[in-house]
């Protein structure tokens, strides 16, 4: 009997049962993204040779002038790092554009650095490609330099820029709109306040579609998504429940009243996940009396736990300093938490160990949830609403990290839950939480735990698990 004919015997005699979805699902750039889970943002542009945050957009282009510029450092720091891209401040709220754009005199095309020929974003681009990480964009939407910020004029520089950005320099994975817009500004030399009407000035519903078409599987960040959202802080820190779903078509980008949305929506209307950005620094920017004030490991840690294990990403900075390097501080704490991570989920406990649920689904087996694979899941069945799961380790194990994984193509469900760990033959409850999503980290002290049992309490519909992780992470001492 050949193998194909053994697969087919076996498709037609096994009883097939589709699990539904639970409405709104993520898309498959979504899904592409999801996966990503750690990645960079780089904040280089004019502030950093201006020691400002925000620049008012009168710099002149000669004092952007880095003397070291290395964007394959930029690259091997955050491959080490264990980070899948990296994320470009092509031009922030001054207008100042990294690359030559044929638009705008303001740009490196008329600085001192190359000699007025170089492109940063060309040499990022191509930087990202040799280390094998993803390469995204940052486009401010507010521009304090151009003159005809704030009429519709401006709106087809912005589109012109974008359109630059998209066609020249290979594959975007994610587009980032900042949410910050309207206010004093050079503008020009007017140096006068210009509001604008962030729901309808720049007309995003074209721009998308433009960006849509150019890179169709970029992922494009905003306050409102339409991909992904803003996490609500820039601290760090997701919010302990954390709901994909979000009533999209109520959010826009700049919005006073964001916070109301930062958690998500049980019964939101579309897929939009969290993106958690935060700076390695107090800066965006990078600032020299700030070099001691590096994020150390344990905050690092806490805010990977934080983000990535409350069903969002890590999009950390790294503000690159005026020699155009990534500083030093940053790299040996980078790599301290690259070692950590790498240590702490090398083994998981769980892998291919027993697992006993209160319910299962034909073709939906238990034993997936211990199989590393994150196409397979299983299912409990749908009158089963408070499913439980329970592992007895085949030889107690000291650990201190429980990780779980709904399988989110089919939508998220889980709404509350508890997670109790067997000690000398008791149970003790270690965590009550709220949502899961694509990931859940639990820390708990460290303890030799006999088994393990995660129990669902409150769902929208069936439930559905594609992964199980007990871990054991390394003593941080700082
Ligand atoms: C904010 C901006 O105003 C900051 O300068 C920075 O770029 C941050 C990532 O987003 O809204």
């Amino acid at each position: 009997m050949t193998l194909l004919y053994i697969g087919f015997f076996v498709s037609c005699t096994t009883k097939q049962t589709l699990i539904a979805p639970v409405e709104p699902i993520p898309n498959s750039y979504q899904m592409a993204w999801q996966e990503l889970e750690y990645y960079a943002f780089i904040h280089f542009n004019m502030n950093t040779f201006t020691n400002m945050e925000w620049g008012f957009g009168d710099e002149k282009p000669e004092q952007f002038n880095p003397t070291e510029l290395d964007t394959k450092q930029w690259a091997r720091v955050a491959k080490e790092a264990g980070m899948k891209g990296i994320i470009i401040t092509a031009k922030h709220h001054d207008g100042f554009c990294l690359w030559p754009s044929d638009y705008t005199e303001h740009s490196v095309k008329n600085s001192p650095w190359r000699n007025g020929q170089g492109d940063l974003i060309r040499e990022l681009s191509e930087a990202c490609k040799e280390y094998g990480l993803k390469f995204g964009i940052y486009l401010s939407p507010w521009d304090r330099n151009h003159p005809d910020y704030g009429k519709p004029e401006y709106i087809t520089y912005f589109r012109n820029q974008l359109t630059e950005l998209l066609t020249e320099y290979g594959e975007i994975f994610e587009v980032w709109f900042d949410g910050a817009n309207g206010g004093d500004g050079y503008y020009g030399g007017a140096n006068e306040e210009r509001r604008v009407d962030k729901r309808i000035y720049y007309d995003w519903p074209n721009t998308i579609k433009m960006v849509r078409e150019l890179q169709p599987q970029a992922v494009i960040f905003s306050d409102a998504g339409p991909d992904i959202r803003w996490v609500g802080n820039e601290k760090g820190y997701a919010n302990e429940t954390t709901w994909s779903p979000i009533f999209r078509d109520s959010v826009y980008g700049g919005m006073p009243d964001f916070q109301r949305f930062a958690a998500g929506q049980e019964n939101g209307t579309h897929w939009v996940p969290t993106e958690t950005d935060v700076s390695i620094r107090p800066g965006w920017y990078y600032h020299p009396e700030q070099d001691d004030q590096v994020k150390s490991l344990s905050k690092l840690v806490d805010i990977y736990y934080n983000s990535v294990g409350l069903n969002s990403s890590l999009l950390l900075n790294l503000p690159v300093d005026t020699r155009g390097l990534v500083h030093e501080n940053e790299v040996a704490n980078l790599n301290a938490l690259a070692s950590f991570l790498k240590e702490t989920f090398s083994t998981n406990y769980l892998l291919s160990q027993r697992v006993k649920t209160s319910s299962e689904v034909n073709n939906f087996s238990k034993k997936h949830l211990v199989d590393e694979d994150l196409s397979t899941y299983w299912a409990a069945t749908s009158e089963d609403l408070q499913p439980t799961l329970t592992v007895t380790l085949a030889d107690p194990i000291k650990a201190n990290t429980f990780m779980i994984q709904e399988y989110i193509p089919l939508g998220q469900r889980i709404k509350a839950f508890h997670f109790e760990i067997m000690t000398a033959g008791k149970w003790q409850k270690i965590y009550e939480g709220s949502t899961i999503g694509n990931k859940r980290l639990i820390r708990f002290e460290t303890q030799t735990v006999e088994a393990i049992r995660f129990t669902v309490t409150d769902t929208k519909a069936q439930v559905v698990i594609n992964n199980l992780g007990l871990f054991k992470a390394p003593e941080i001492n700082e």
